[in-house]
């Protein structure tokens, strides 16, 4: 062993190379898991055969797919993943331990049969000590049980994200030298900064290293730090002796540096410092660990009089909440997917992350780091608690792994803990035991900030509520905090945008000199549906739209609001919303695979530094309308711009310069048949931004009687103000109108609406069952007569969407619509005849009693039209009103 050892050491030397041999080594062991997705006996024996389970990597979840069909519920229980790894026999006089990311949300690690740990909790990091458990040279046997069911002692008991099971980020081995810088402190870097001083001049650095000796002797050692700045240059280095005894733990080692003429770190200049702790043998002088960390300087304060101050400039922090999910994968995302998260923040403009509601990939702190978005970490306690002594220690337990996991970063600057804890009053109606509860909330409240303000007294904490606000203030967690955050959705869940504005301005009267934050708001949008006369609760584009050029000038004229974070950044899954994606809630400013929506194009017009020219809409290009007397159609476009001035092309065509006013441009657009190419030209002082936009645009003819040649397909809504894109099919259905002659529409009845105990909503929002189309099911007209288009002869399919949305098997309610629960609004039996050109083709159709509610019925008909007939279709009703949800007419020949 001895003779390759120096063997390797002369042929380094022999070619030149002066490479430092690495005292620790880390490598994930993602690859080659056998999986079963099932509590299996014995499965953590060495013996056990798992030929026949499946083969996965990590990051791995098994709700992927059962998280976003139609049946209800995911699975939550326990899986167990099995592997061997091969640990050499040279690895002998190391300390090994195997380091997990997260996983969700039980975990029990067996390494050759025996337990090595157990870790509690879906989102911080943890490690296990595997030294004693290993043999060297041989193959050993991994087997991991993870359990994500309901555990009313883990936070979160509920929240409106789906809790999908698994090991879902890396794991790694990590090998070191026996006497090391911990490993074992909550998963931590065993090396923990603090900057209690910090100007232009100089930065007061107070490092304490944590050191393990895990040999049987007493041993002196050196410990040095060595700062380098972003230029890579070492700006100082720093060491000092320490006896370790022998067979010891976490002892803390404190060192105190002062850096003169910092780089100070911000979001526009987030200058990063690197820190590197080594350990050497005072005597031999042999190199035992090293370990590098990230350092920003600056300097911050909250205040309700400038804002956020950071480095002694006000700076109000405006970005986004975020969610660690993405379109198909669940939460398994691969680095790479964390890291463009993190970039579309910055191009966006934001220099804010909220990292809701619970702490994510390392990878992610560390982009924050690197791109300057200041951010808050927090720990998942959502909705409510259990008073018990046992959800209070994990809660404590997992606030102290988020702050000593992420103690480093220069982008973290506020813990956060309990997001609208008093969503879920547990005891509705006995208000005693309510203010119990409150109590007990409270209490947990207080030792959670007491020791967070103990692990960390520099930074800040908050505490994000919802819209009740007496709720909070009279349970006191107002004043726990030293920040406050607001999640509001006043023009959302119900009410006006103006009651934000209002809310506010009440609240901060009540609460003199706290800072606000408004943790959340933003509203649904299904990037499917649009609208010309949007609404609330339409899931629109277009009705998001309007809500976030209202909150965001709110945002930005109240000093106290010291910052925002949208919600949400991307859409994100939960698993038990409805809506018109269900599964999913859509108040992303980005889609599921993060497509930018309008919203996201408007506040990077607002925030960015570049110049921007954003053409709205561009998740619409399939458009429709009536044509008019010029055969083109008018519909408005705005264009999200920093410019002064904004010139617009259609087809090459001017047809409009705007000044652009906070940030947009209005433009009304002749949309001609087919092709469309719109060109946006932002005019600043010295050059011209462009950005265009493609939009095939389905001219439906005014007269369709005469149509012929020109008509091919139309699809409407019924009982709906709405247009919908279906991208993969190239369809386009758009708003019901009334049936004028020569032209096309509905006789009699009126739209369906919603119900709710703020007010009637526009469409139903249950998932319709054996479609992804819900919205074309959603809406409906009530009591319809007829249904006629007044085609040119020829062959037609024709087919009629139907959904009883007003059946009466009770719907559950819909816990995250904030207090916007539906009424009930149950039909009894409709029984109608549909008939086509007099001929009755659906005779006593009851669509409810076939079919069930919320369901999905299409029933299509081939349709000879001639002598000018046209299509009319006649509903009777034999028993309650007829209705019609949507119609498709295609014409074949
Ligand atoms: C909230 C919650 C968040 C939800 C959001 C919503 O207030 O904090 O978890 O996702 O509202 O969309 O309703
Ligand atoms: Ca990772």
């Amino acid at each position: 062993m001895k003779n390759l050892v120096s063997i390797l050491i002369l042929s380094f030397f022999a070619l030149g190379v002066y490479a430092t041999v690495s005292p620790r080594t880390k490598h994930s062991i993602n690859e080659n898991w056998r999986f079963v997705r099932s509590d299996v006996e014995n499965a953590m024996q060495v013996q056990f055969n798992d030929a026949d389970w499946s083969l996965v990597s990590f990051p791995h979840t098994w709700n992927a797919s059962d998280a976003a069909d139609e049946t209800p519920g995911f699975y939550r229980g326990i899986g167990w993943y099995r592997r061997s790894i091969q640990i050499s026999a040279d690895k002998q006089d190391k300390q090994i331990s195997i380091f997990f990311e997260g996983a969700n949300q039980e975990l029990e690690l067996f390494v050759n049969g025996k337990s090595a740990g157990k870790h509690l909790g879906g989102y911080t990091r943890f490690s296990f000590d595997i030294t004693k458990l290993v043999r060297f040279g041989e193959q050993n046997i991994f087997a991991i049980k993870v359990n994500n069911r309901h555990n009313e002692n883990i936070p979160p008991l509920s929240a409106d994200f789906t809790f999908f099971g698994g090991v879902y980020r890396d794991v790694f081995l990590l090998f070191t030298n026996k006497i090391n810088v911990s490993t074992s402190h909550y998963a931590s870097a065993g090396v923990y900064f603090q900057t209690p001083r910090v100007n232009h001049q100089e930065a007061l650095l107070e490092i304490k290293t944590l050191l393990t000796n895990g040999n049987p002797t007493n041993t002196k050692l050196r410990v040095e730090h060595s700062i380098v700045n972003s230029q890579n240059k070492t700006v100082l280095v720093n060491s000092k002796q320490i006896q370790l005894a022998k067979n010891t733990s976490e002892i803390p080692f404190l060192q105190t540096l002062i850096i003169k003429n910092p780089d100070l770190w911000s979001p526009d200049s987030p200058s990063l410092y690197k820190v590197i702790t080594r350990i050497y043998n005072n005597k031999t002088n042999e190199l035992l660990d090293e370990v590098l960390q990230p350092l920003g300087l600056r300097w911050y304060e909250f205040t309700t009089e400038n804002g956020f101050v950071l480095n002694g400039k006000p700076l109000k922090l405006i970005g986004t909440n975020r969610h660690q999910c993405f379109d198909q994968l669940g939460n398994a995302l691969p680095d790479e997917i964390h890291v463009r998260d993190v970039k579309l923040l910055k191009d966006m403009g934001g220099n804010f992350l909220r990292i809701s509601h619970y702490p994510q990939d390392p990878v992610v702190m560390e982009m924050c780091d690197k791109l300057g978005i200041i951010t808050s970490v927090e720990i998942p306690i959502v909705n409510a608690i259990t008073e018990n002594e046992a959800f209070s220690k994990n809660s404590i337990e997992m606030a102290r792994e988020m702050v000593f996991q992420d103690y480093n970063r220069p982008s973290v600057l506020i813990w956060t803990y309990m997001n609208e804890v008093l969503l879920r009053l547990p005891y509705k109606g006995d208000s005693i035991r309510n203010k119990q509860y409150f109590q007990s909330v409270n209490a947990l409240a207080q030792k959670i900030e007491h020791q967070i303000r103990l692990d960390d007294p520099q930074r800040y904490t908050l505490l994000p509520m919802h819209g009740n606000f007496n709720d909070y203030h009279e349970a006191g967690l107002t004043q726990i905090p030293k920040i406050v955050g607001w999640n509001l959705y006043q023009g959302w869940y119900g009410g006006r945008f103006d009651q934000f504005d209002t809310f506010l301005d009440n609240a901060q009267e009540k609460l003199k000199g706290k800072p606000f934050i408004i943790t959340e708001y933003g509203a649904d949008v299904d990037p499917r549906l649009h609208s010309l006369e949007p609404q609330r609760f339409d899931y629109t584009q277009e009705y998001a739209n309007l809500y976030h050029e209202h909150y965001i000038k709110a945002i930005m004229e109240r000093k106290y609001v010291v910052g925002a974070n949208i919600w949400n950044l991307n859409d994100f899954y939960s698993e038990e919303r409805e809506n018109a994606v269900p599964h999913v809630n859509n108040k992303g400013i980005t889609t599921l695979s993060r497509e930018p929506k309008d919203t996201y194009l408007q506040y990077q017009a607002m925030f960015s530094s570049q110049r921007v020219v954003n053409i709205g809409g561009q998740l619409w290009k399939i458009r429709t309308g009536i044509a008019d007397a010029n055969n083109s159609c008018k519909q408005p476009i705005k264009v999200y711009s920093n410019a002064e001035r904004v010139e617009l092309f259609l087809n090459g065509r001017l047809i409009g310069n705007q000044k652009v006013i906070n940030n947009i441009a209005q433009f009304e657009v002749p949309f001609v048949n087919g092709a469309n190419t719109l060109e946006a030209v932002g005019l600043f002082q010295s050059e011209k931004v462009r950005d265009d936009l493609k939009i095939d645009f389905r001219m439906i003819p005014s007269d369709l009687k005469n149509s012929m040649g020109t008509f091919n397909e139309i699809n409407i809504m019924l009982g709906s103000k709405r247009y919908f894109e279906n991208k993969s099919k190239a369809t386009i259905w758009l708003p019901e109108k009334e049936y004028q002659p020569g032209s096309w529409g509905y006789v009699g009845g009126k739209a369906y609406t919603k119900p709710t105990r703020h007010g009637q909503q526009p469409a139903s929002d249950s998932d319709i069952l054996g479609t992804t189309e819900d919205p074309i099911f959603q809406t409906k007209r009530v009591g319809i007569e007829a249904f006629k288009l007044d085609v040119p002869d020829g062959e037609y399919t024709v087919s009629l969407f139907f959904a009883e949305l007003q059946a009466s098997t009770s719907s559950k309610m819909l816990v995250y619509n904030l207090g916007n629960e539906a009424i009930d609004n149950t039909v009894n039996e409709r029984i109608f005849d549909v008939s086509i050109n007099k001929t009755n083709v659906l005779p006593k159709l009851n669509i409810a009693s076939e079919f069930g509610g919320n369901t999905a019925v299409v029933k299509k008909f081939s349709v000879l039209v001639q002598n000018g007939q046209g299509i009319s279709i006649d509903f009777d009703p034999v028993i309650g009103e007829p209705f019609l949800n949507a119609i498709r007419v295609y014409r074949n020949y």
